[in-house]
């Protein structure tokens, strides 16, 4: 397996300042990130702009320190910075969500991506804060990942810190173009038990786009190059061309190199090389299964011997990783 990291974000400059499409010190990239459930914008689009100095709303609302706020709104704590929602009985408690925006720049269409993150939390209120990650590739359609959900702890703990639950998920089957999208949502269902609920989040958010080891791929003379009698001519050059293919895809670009020799023709045979044997090499292109490789045969009036070319397989190189 070959991964390719395609985002990863620790929100260390995050100060819960808002939310903006070209973002300042504090904010984050609302071409990235979206909270929905809140009551200042229910459902803000991507790009969406809120927040900024000074702007006390629900997508800046701060520093976490010592206080407990109890206000619905998005928050980062102090002790370790992270995309922090405060859920209310009106906001956010029912099915609000934070929602990611991956752009995939691996390169090429993605099928499975590794996902990594940590539920944040902080156990002060005496409500269980229910949590689900979903996925989606068009952002309409959105898939629960069954194992990928948490719960906080019901009963408040005084004083409680920040903690956070690693989560490792591996989606697979998806068909995300370059440069499309991978959709991540962070829900908060429900919540159960009565009271304030706790402040839920997330941190440590990393995107992986996981492709299979290429094939092992091989080189070859092609059926019709394995033996070619040409005439030379009597005068001039002439060129002796024939096939390099492989088999196993035709992924990355495969370089090759390879030999002639003969038992009994020299360098006046040949128009370039300076003794015999000489070397040949070629390259054939990503995407492409064979390349030509030319030779040129110096003519001269005289009965030649016949001339042997060998590819020197252990010289196979692919810019595939
Ligand atoms: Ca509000
Ligand atoms: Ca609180
Ligand atoms: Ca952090
Ligand atoms: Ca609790």
């Amino acid at each position: 397996m070959a991964t390719t990291r395609i985002f990863s974000e620790n929100f260390a400059n995050f100060t819960a300042d808002g939310f903006n499409p070209n973002p300042v010190a504090g904010q984050l990239d609302s071409d990235i990130w979206r909270v929905a459930g809140l009551s200042d914008n229910p459902n803000p689009a991507y790009g969406f702009s809120a927040g900024g100095d000074n702007a006390n709303n629900d997508f800046s609302r701060g520093d976490i320190a010592a206080n407990d706020p109890t206000t619905a709104g998005v928050y980062s704590p102090t002790s370790n910075r992270a995309l922090m929602l405060q859920p209310t009985g009106a906001e956010l408690d029912n099915n609000g969500f934070i929602e990611a925006r991956i752009q995939n720049t691996s390169g090429t269409a993605a099928n499975s991506f590794a996902i990594n993150f940590d539920w944040a939390f902080r156990n002060s209120g005496d409500r269980a804060d229910n949590l689900q990650l979903s996925f989606s590739t068009d952002g309409l359609t959105f898939t629960p990942v069954t194992l990928a959900n948490f719960s906080t702890p019901t009963t408040a703990v005084a004083g409680s810190a920040f903690s956070l639950q690693n989560e490792v998920i591996n989606l697979t089957g998806l068909n995300v173009a370059d440069q499309g999208f991978l959709f991540l949502r962070f829900t908060h269902p429900n919540s159960t038990g009565s009271g304030n609920r706790d402040e839920v989040g997330i941190d440590n958010l990393t995107v992986d786009v996981v492709t299979p080891d290429a094939q092992p791929q091989t080189v070859a003379f092609a059926a019709g190059s394995v033996s070619i009698s040409q005439a030379e001519g009597n005068a001039g050059t002439t060129s002796f061309t024939f096939t390099v293919e492989r088999a196993g895809g035709t992924t990355g670009d495969v370089s090759f190199s390879g030999q002639v020799s003969s038992a009994a023709a020299d360098a006046a045979d040949f128009s370039g090389p300076a003794s015999v044997p000489f070397a040949f090499n070629g390259t054939i292109p990503a995407g492409q299964t064979s390349a030509i490789v030319t030779i040129q045969v110096q003519a001269d009036a005289m009965i030649e011997p016949s001339l042997r070319a060998r590819l020197a397989a252990s010289c196979v190189r692919s810019t595939e990783r």
